[in-house]
């Protein structure tokens, strides 16, 4: 019952079906039963506790319990990578292996967890199959991937179309070929724009203007933007789920790791090109104090996974600098033994700073005064807007040294 499994049952309930949710955390099966959500899902956070309170949502802990009196299980658990950055199975596998053990009645299992084309077909079904279990005697088996956009206001679990049923594909393969085709399709992108725009800089030629002007074209390009880094549960993560899988055919996915490098690279660059700007108003990080606001991986979430934020901050602890933070939705963050307390507000972050990067394209820093921000930091302060969140003119008639991902 995570991000994508609670707005599954919130849905499946909606459209009148009895839902039992299936955790292996306590605290979340004992929120979901008060009716409590815990996932960033403006749908959920309406409906699941009306939904709960009429008795068509309960959750426990135990999957033979709520799958025994199930004709429909959907499986959607974490698909990590391991410590080697290869697929870590684990938790489908003990699924699988779980459902063959005692699970009476047919059933309509549905996996929705991403992974590499033939896990349901080659490694799910034959442990659901372990103890004489039968395909269409005792199960029918289908792969429909999630496609859940966190944070997205206008697209969700009702109106994001599902390749399975609603979208036939040929195989469960095919299916989780799709799934991966979709996140590496982004990551490869983002790495285009990641790496042009970086060219751009030193060409002196604004990128941002180029991709907003290439995006006018009604066919055959579709716009991604440059930034500090690809964040989140999925994008970064994803890909190599394929490359594994790839490398066991004896093939090696070129773009996708020339894509992790480009990627890998942006915090990185961002963090020098700001010491190179410090450098020209005759400061240095060790003696800077720099702020960075967007905690989250991208805007409008609290979420924090693999956000390229917790890279910028590495870079500049290692860098010596002084760092404030602040993010709307992230109070405090945890980095190993650190932790980054925001402050109360953009004013309180900004006092007498010498730099402020955008990190994260959360909606507040629009539309923030940046005159009075200007006003409460330290001499000749630098704006770095690696989000591309404000225009030049703004910041430069803010009296900042303005700094942003793609322009020169
Ligand atoms: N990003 C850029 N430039 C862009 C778009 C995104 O730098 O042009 C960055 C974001 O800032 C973020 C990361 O990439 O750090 C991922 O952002 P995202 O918008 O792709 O968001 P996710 O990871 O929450 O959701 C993606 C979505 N996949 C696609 O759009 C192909 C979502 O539909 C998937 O369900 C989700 O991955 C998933 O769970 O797989």
């Amino acid at each position: 019952m995570g991000y994508v499994g609670v707005p599954l049952a919130v849905a499946s309930a909606q459209a009148g079906f009895d839902v039992t949710g299936v955790d292996v955390e306590r605290d979340k099966v004992a929120m979901i039963n008060k009716g409590i959500c815990y996932v960033e899902d403006a749908y959920s956070e309406k409906h699941l506790p009306g939904l709960v309170r009429a008795g068509s949502i309960s959750a426990t802990e135990s999957l033979s319990e709520g799958a025994n009196g199930s004709d429909i299980v959907i499986v959607c658990v974490p698909t990590p990578l391991n410590g080697k950055g290869e697929p870590d199975l684990s938790f489908l596998r003990s699924v699988a292996k779980n459902l063959s053990k005692d699970i009476a009645g047919f059933k309509l299992i549905i996996v929705e967890s991403t992974s590499f084309p033939g896990t349901t077909s080659d490694i799910f079904q034959p442990l659901l199959e372990r103890k004489g279990r039968k395909p269409d005697r005792d199960f029918a088996l289908v792969y429909s991937p999630e496609r859940i956009d966190y944070g997205n206001a206008k697209f969700g679990v009702r109106n994001i179309p599902k390749v399975a049923p609603v979208v036939t594909v040929g195989s469960p393969s095919v299916a989780e070929a799709t799934k991966m085709l979709e996140n590496i399709f982004r990551y490869v992108n983002i790495a285009l724009v990641n790496e042009l725009a970086v060219l751009h800089e030193t060409l002196g030629v604004d990128f941002i203007e180029a991709i907003n002007a290439a995006a006018t074209k009604p066919f055959g390009f579709m716009p991604h933007y440059p930034g500090p880094g690809v964040g989140g549960h999925c994008i970064p993560k994803d890909p190599f789920y394929l490359v594994f899988k790839a490398k066991q055919a004896g093939f090696a996915l070129r773009l996708v790791s020339a894509s992790k490098a480009v990627n890998k690279m942006m915090p990185v660059h961002t963090i020098e090109r700001l010491a190179t700007a410090l450098k020209a108003s005759k400061k240095s990080l060790p003696n800077a104090t720099v702020v960075v606001w967007g905690l989250a991986y991208k805007g409008e979430v609290k979420d924090t996974r693999r956000s390229p934020s917790l890279e910028l901050l590495k870079l500049l602890r290692q860098s010596r600098a002084k760092i404030r933070v602040f993010d709307p939705y992230v109070p405090r963050m945890t980095m190993g033994a650190k932790v980054y307390e925001s402050t109360s507000s953009e004013t309180e972050s900004v006092r007498d700073a010498d730099a402020l990067i955008i990190a994260t394209a959360h909606n507040a820093f629009r539309n923030v005064d940046l005159l009075k921000i200007r006003g409460l930091m330290s001499n000749r302060p630098i704006l770095y807007d690696t989000r591309n969140l404000r225009t030049r003119k703004e910041c430069e008639e803010a009296g900042f040294t303005y700094l942003a991902t793609g322009r020169p």
